[in-house]
């Protein structure tokens, strides 16, 4: 599905207020606001509710219908002339990292917000309806695997595995779902799903590419492959003073020989696997007491499957011929191979960055968004803009005004078109 390009002629872009657009993204980045001048707006929180609440409010100023799914999937509807047409989504989450940034994820439900503001302000309804979308828990901090929200919504995850699934403090998703519900009880509720037309998100690059290149906008070719783990290292607890080196078994020591194994087996001198280790609890974590047990998380990612699917394979003996006395299971969470979003939706996205006289290049995604998911279910693409420095994930993440207003430009004439497209 590509919108017409004759559509294109900048009716609505006009109307995007950049102004608007940054007033409302400082706002947003005051629920959670940490002191290094991030956001800790973590899923399901109460800063993620407030901020919820916020986006109604906006939407309901101009006359959006707000919904929610069973999974708090947020939607800010702008019916078109034939509501019974699948609608065009446009969105990404307003969770985010606990040390994350103002924009990441945030950037692309506040142009999404501002876009269908400029459509509403250039007078002419479109043939389908258009949905500002928050998908909820993309990021995975606080409860693990992320894009929860975009994946219950595809039927890549079933929602009751997904309810069952609890935080590090034992708070299962369905309980802080209830929260969420009962904060938003005068929000309509739809069932989970319901194939869209088409979905679109803006997203910061979080990369260094566009702007190292000079270039606004990123046509998103496609999302690198991923898979993550968990690995749980067993020793035995033991007392620090009275116990000999010959007879521990120190869980925390096998799992730095592990982590020192892994970079080893998974090095490649072309520096393009990308191996993270974020999360590492060591218990009882007490200074006296040999460490009885280590959990911690792999993230993995690479843009090429069969690299992907060999790296990956190999991660469980790499860890059992390292663990030494202690022992350890790896559990696999997630493998998501690479994708390539659909040429007809890029072809429209460079079509409108270039009859706006935006600059644009092709870019791969190295970062997971929701559109992953949607990629599976309707025609998807993604719009970049440049973040300084490519820093992401980090409370120091920045763009600039005018590059925010030019996706919103982009984003705007991309689902006036995808919503009267045929
Ligand atoms: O981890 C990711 O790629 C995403 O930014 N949450
Ligand atoms: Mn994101
Ligand atoms: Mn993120």
């Amino acid at each position: 599905m590509a919108g017409r390009p004759e559509n294109l002629a900048g009716k609505v872009a006009q109307h995007v207020s950049g102004e608007r657009l940054w007033d409302r993204l400082m706002v947003l980045s005051g629920f959670g606001a940490t002191e290094s001048g991030g956001v800790n707006r973590q899923a399901l929180s109460d800063e993620e509710i407030a901020a919820r609440a916020q986006l109604v409010r906006w939407a309901e100023a101009i006359g959006l219908e707000p919904s929610t799914d069973p999974l708090a999937n947020l939607f800010l509807r702008y019916r078109g002339t034939n509501p019974a047409l699948p609608a065009v989504l446009i969105g990404s989450h307003i969770d985010s990292q606990p040390t994350g940034g103002k924009f990441d994820g945030a950037f692309g439900v506040l142009a999404a917000l501002e876009a269908v503001e400029a459509i509403i302000a250039g007078g002419v309804r479109p043939r389908r309806s258009i949905e500002v979308v928050s998908w909820m828990n993309e990021e995975g901090s606080r409860f693990a695997p992320g894009m929860m929200g975009s994946a219950g919504f595809c039927d890549v995850r079933e929602l009751d595995e997904i309810l069952r699934i609890r935080d590090q403090t034992g708070i299962a998703v369905e309980t802080a779902l209830h929260k969420v519900m009962s904060a938003e009880s005068r929000v309509s509720h739809r069932p989970l799903g319901a194939k869209p037309a088409a979905f679109v998100e803006a997203h910061i690059e979080q990369g260094p590419i566009l702007e190292l290149e000079g270039k606004t906008i990123g046509i998103v070719t496609g999302i690198q492959g991923k898979r993550t783990f968990r690995v749980e290292v067993a020793g035995e607890e033991n007392h620090a003073g009275t116990t000999p080196r010959s007879a521990r078994r120190d869980a925390f020591v096998a799992a730095v020989d592990i982590v020192r194994a892994l970079h080893e087996a998974l090095w490649d001198d072309e520096d393009v696997v990308r191996l993270t280790i974020g999360m590492f609890n060591v218990s009882p974590n007490v200074p006296s007491v040999v460490p009885a047990r280590v959990v911690f998380s792999l993230d993995l990612r690479h843009p090429d499957p069969a690299r992907l699917r060999a790296l990956g394979d190999a991660i469980g003996e790499v860890c059992r011929t390292a663990a030494g006395r202690c022992a350890v299971a790896v559990h696999e969470l997630l493998h998501e191979p690479p994708l390539e979003f659909p040429l007809a939706i890029r072809q429209t996205i460079r079509s409108v960055a270039t009859a706006l006289q935006v600059s644009c290049m092709d870019i791969p995604s190295g970062a997971g968004h929701d559109a992953r998911y949607l990629h599976s279910l309707c025609p998807t693409g993604m719009i970049f803009i440049p973040c300084k420095g490519g820093i992401s994930h980090n409370e120091a993440e920045s763009i600039l005004e005018h590059h925010a207003a030019d996706g919103a430009r982009v984003l705007a004439e991309v689902a006036f078109a995808l919503a009267n497209a045929d």
